[in-house]
């Protein structure tokens, strides 16, 4: 077995300290840190995710792998890196309301934040209120919301809507599994990204305007 087909098997079957040894010892032989995401890591994670759609895996088995993802994209954290060192804006961050998954927007934020952006992330379940209570103290440039679950994506309209009316002069980004561009146009969003690189280019693009 390689260490990607290693790495991707810890994640799978929920495996935390072996998923945190290999992720160790790949980037110790020099493996580039967007490879192992994008290769072993968010693969796994669709798997789990075909598996349980399939009544084949189980919450459990979700949690276990949602527990192993994040111990190695911890290690992961200070190298995504991308060149930028000077503040390019400052971002509100979370995922809406209604719904707890935080892996993807974690890595977002990581991405802003290793390209020079300032973020403050929110958590999870984070309501209206809340976006733009925190952009305001913030004077944040941009609001990022992350939906995964289709019950919860609709909670963005609200979100748009909200951030409108109060008036806060701040750019609104979606993304997340179920988002699409239609969504995000239909919705009066700024802009959709459907990945964290895609979501860095989309960020500077809404504060370089
Ligand atoms: Co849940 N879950 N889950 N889950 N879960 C999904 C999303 C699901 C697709 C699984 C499936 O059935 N195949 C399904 C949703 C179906 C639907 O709505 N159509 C589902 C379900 C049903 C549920 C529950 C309802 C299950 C239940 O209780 N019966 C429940 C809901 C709880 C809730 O939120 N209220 C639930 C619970 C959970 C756990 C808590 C067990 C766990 C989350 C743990 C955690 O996050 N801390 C979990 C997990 C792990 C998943 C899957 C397997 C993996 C999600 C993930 O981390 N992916 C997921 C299946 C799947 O996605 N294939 C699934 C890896 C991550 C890197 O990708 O988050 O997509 P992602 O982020 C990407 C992009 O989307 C994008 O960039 C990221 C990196 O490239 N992106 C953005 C994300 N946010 C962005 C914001 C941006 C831009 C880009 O702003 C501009």
């Amino acid at each position: 077995m390689t260490n990607n087909e290693e790495l991707y098997d810890a994640i799978l079957n929920g495996r935390l300290e072996t998923a945190v040894a290999v992720t160790r010892q790949m980037l110790a032989a020099g493996a580039d840190p967007h490879g192992l995401i994008d290769h072993s890591m968010i693969r796994a994670m669709e798997e789990i995710g075909a598996r349980f759609e399939a009544g084949k895996a189980f919450v459990p088995n979700l949690l276990m792998s949602a527990r192993a993802m994040k111990g190695a994209l911890e290690l992961l954290r200070p190298m995504l890196k991308g060149g930028n060192a000077s503040s390019s804006g400052k971002v509100v961050i979370g995922t809406v309301k209604g719904d707890l998954h935080d892996i993807g927007k974690n890595l977002v934020a990581s991405m802003l934040e290793g390209c020079g952006f300032e973020v403050v992330n929110l958590g999870v379940d984070v309501s209206s209120e809340r976006f733009i209570e925190a952009a305001r103290t913030e004077q944040a440039d941009i609001i990022c919301m992350s939906a995964l679950l289709t019950t919860t994506m609709s909670y963005m309209k609200e979100v748009v809507a909200a951030v409108r009316t109060s008036g806060l002069d701040v750019k609104i980004m979606v993304g997340g599994a179920p988002v699409t561009e239609h969504f995000a146009q239909c919705i009066g969003a700024d802009g959709y990204s459907s990945n964290a690189n895609a979501a860095v280019t989309l960020a500077r693009r809404l504060v370089l305007g």
